[in-house]
């Protein structure tokens, strides 16, 4: 079995972040092995959400496990907490990657043109760096505008997508892919670039007039746990975003559902399904 080190907070209550990584990628059949960067009472769309960092501990728990000799098939960062912290997680994914070593980043700080409450420009500009050591990153617009300074744009062209991904390419990133991309009425999905092969890939399917917080992480975990399982980026783009928008569905179908998260364990059962016919 694959095994993947997930690199992001816990938010205990609001379904996201590791609290989703870790049941999608154990659904996903795949070994995960959680660093938690802080403990949060809940996401920080709440109000008076309590936050314990966590960075001291970084080092000491990646340092035991160098002496145990453990090692990763993947490592997939997401949410972080400060701008050392994303140094201090730099230097564990150049302590434990070797040339086999798929490291995905997402680099969540932010959504519909804003960041999230925690984070500065300062910030976000300090998550290039981490982008700089992917192989895949996998920011939406927003995140993608604060990591390459090119404006936001919530009604804009193929081309600006195809210039976006260029200038994320060029922070270093192997494959970058932009989440929550619209290339035509009525629909959604992703655009990647390989750098090497210099050619866009894109996967739209119907678009669900809903959003909803944490799809971001979803999206992202499925990615992770598809690339690991060996599934090429066509099959990975497409399991990522059908689970997201089949996990949307099942979320708007339910009036009663909160507004914090959305109802992924609902819908992992067909994610296993999709896996296993794909693998
Ligand atoms: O879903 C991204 C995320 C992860 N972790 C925390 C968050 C958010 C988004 O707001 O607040 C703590």
């Amino acid at each position: 079995m694959k095994r993947i080190l997930t690199i992001q907070d816990i938010s205990c209550f609001g379904k996201c972040s590791l609290t989703v990584a870790l049941p999608i990628l154990s659904a996903m059949g795949v070994e995960t092995v959680i660093l938690p960067t802080a403990v949060l009472s809940t996401h920080t769309l709440f109000k008076g959400f309590t936050c314990k960092d966590l960075s001291d501990q970084l080092i000491p728990i990646t340092d035991h496990w160098k002496r145990e000799k453990i090692t990763f098939d993947a490592i997939y960062t997401g949410y972080l907490g400060t701008e050392e912290e994303i140094d201090t997680v730099i230097g564990i994914i150049n302590a434990f990657r070797d040339e086999n070593t798929l490291v995905i980043v997402d680099p969540a700080m932010g959504d519909n043109g804003k960041l999230y409450p925690a984070f500065n420009e300062a910030y976000a500009k300090k998550n290039a760096d981490l982008c700089a050591v992917a192989d895949i990153i996998d920011p939406n617009i927003t995140e993608a505008a604060f990591l390459t300074g090119l404006p936001y744009r919530e009604v804009y062209t193929e081309q600006y997508v195809m210039e976006m991904l260029t200038a994320l390419a060029a922070l270093g990133a192997k494959t970058p892919i932009l989440t929550g991309v619209s290339l035509s009425e009525g629909k959604t999905g992703a655009m990647g670039y390989d750098t090497e092969k210099k050619t866009f890939f894109n996967y739209q399917n119907d678009r669900i007039p809903a959003a909803y917080h944490g799809t971001g992480d979803i999206f992202s975990s499925v990615l992770a746990g598809a690339f690991v399982r060996g599934l090429d980026r066509t099959e990975a783009l497409k399991i990522a975003a059908d689970y997201t928008a089949k996990t949307i569905a099942e979320t708007k179908k339910n009036p009663a559902n909160p507004w914090y998260g959305v109802a992924f364990e609902a819908t992992i059962p067909a994610l296993v399904q999709a896996l296993q016919a794909a693998v």
